[in-house]
């Protein structure tokens, strides 16, 4: 789980917001580069995730790499160089 520190000018304090873990490659967009990593955790349906560096793509929080994981992933996708979308910041 990758977090930014973000500055609320209106209170004059600091928060740290945790990001999900789709950007793999810490760029802060979302893109390709990060399906690739992602993609090889898809095990479907009520398949467990084997490989522990799969931790970061379980993006609905189960134990499996689905359908649910895919659009979730795809709601974050922003393309190259393109800073990942607010709503992907929780
Ligand atoms: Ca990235
Ligand atoms: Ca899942």
């Amino acid at each position: 789980m990758k977090a930014v520190v973000v500055y609320d000018f209106s209170t004059g304090l600091s928060h740290v917001l945790e990001m999900l873990s789709v950007d793999f490659d810490g760029h802060e967009a979302v893109d390709g580069e990060d399906f690739n990593p992602f993609n090889s955790c898809i095990t479907g349906p009520d398949l467990p995730w084997e490989d522990p560096l799969c931790a970061d793509a379980r993006l609905d929080g189960d134990l499996d790499g689905d359908q649910s994981d895919v659009g979730l992933f795809h709601q974050c996708l922003s393309g190259p160089g393109i800073s990942v979308a607010p709503g992907c910041i929780h």
